[in-house]
């Protein structure tokens, strides 16, 4: 599959309303990028707002985000947080041709970051990950993509596989073979965790958007369009996964929360064990950089998906989240 699509920043700029609306990306925000397929399910969109929200109140930085899939509709709908307004709703983005290759973003977001400050969120397909860690040096930068991941990346956050073992859509649908070199050469240095199948699929947000929220939201518009026959009801697998990339297990306390996610395990590590990309959990102690998700002891899929909820339902000029304040 080759990847033409990339949007960096723009979106923020255009749901924020001005650049004097952006969150201040020193102090306590997480530096992200995310890597979405977004095109054939409104989690992405789901995912996105989670994002935003997080962006506008100060807890998140987005570097950039990565399209993975080839309509030329998907920079767009990132532009707009989804696709099917992609061609009528306002945007800044008038153009996917405009931005750069994903393998350019990446490249030049990691080359331009502190040390190992970057956490990268795949909610799709891991091709332009592979493009990254296959990556030699360039006129961006003198380091190959391996070195860059080591010197840069905090942690990958990957919604994909079943747990502790499975089938899923985004490790074995388009790309298994790169879902596989990633599982095998990411370097065994930086964390790398999992939020798999059965967590979002248990989960079902978006419930009570449509009455609570903004005129005209297009996140309310892409769940409806998405889902069909007047529901909003989907599951979860990219917001969650979102959260976790931003917030990590500690982060909750920010939005006046306790911890709501968990490790599953303590050391192993994710294999790709079929060439459909079916994967399963090897034990190994002398393995520690690597986890797959489940919610925290007591936190229900109810209650996870009402927290969703409130992201969905925000107004995105905002700057709190949950009583929480950026300054
Ligand atoms: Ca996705």
């Amino acid at each position: 599959m080759k990847v033409s699509e990339v949007l960096l920043h723009l979106w923020w700029y255009a749901l924020a309303g001005s650049a004097g609306a952006l969150a201040k990306s020193t102090g306590g925000s997480q530096p992200v990028i995310i890597d979405t397929d977004i095109f054939g399910d409104v989690d992405d969109v789901g995912a996105l707002t989670v994002a935003n929200t997080l962006q506008n109140c100060g807890l998140a930085d987005v570097r950039g985000i990565a399209i993975d899939t080839h309509s030329k509709y998907g920079a767009l709908a990132a532009n707009v947080r989804f696709i099917t307004l992609a061609y009528n709703w306002p945007r800044a983005l008038d153009s996917s041709a405009s931005t750069p290759t994903p393998l350019e973003m990446y490249r030049s977001v990691l080359n331009a970051a502190t040390g190992n400050s970057i956490n990268i969120i795949s909610i799709g397909f891991l091709t332009n990950l592979a493009d990254l860690l296959k990556s030699e040096p360039d006129k961006i930068s003198s380091l190959s993509g391996k070195d860059l991941i080591s010197s840069k990346v905090k942690e990958l956050v990957v919604m994909g596989g079943n747990y502790p073992s499975g089938w899923e859509y985004n490790f074995g649908d388009m790309d298994p073979e790169s879902t596989d070199y990633i599982l095998r050469n990411w370097p065994k240095t930086i964390p790398m965790t999992f939020s798999g199948f059965e967590l979002g699929g248990n989960v079902y947000s978006g419930q009570r958007i449509a009455e609570n929220s903004p005129v005209n939201s297009p996140i309310v518009a892409a769940y409806q369009w998405y889902v069909g026959r007047g529901s909003t009801i989907r599951m979860s697998w990219d917001p969650i996964t979102t959260l976790y990339g931003i917030l990590g297990l500690d982060g909750f306390s920010k939005l006046g929360f306790r911890p709501m996610l968990a490790y599953a395990n303590k050391d192993g590590y994710n294999s790709i064990t079929s060439s459909n990309g079916s994967n399963a959990w090897v034990n190994d102690t002398s393995v520690t950089n690597q986890h797959w998700l489940k919610l925290a002891d007591g936190v229900t899929n109810s209650s996870m998906a009402w927290l969703l909820d409130q992201f969905f339902i925000h107004e995105p000029s905002q700057k709190s989240c949950f009583g929480y304040l950026s300054e």
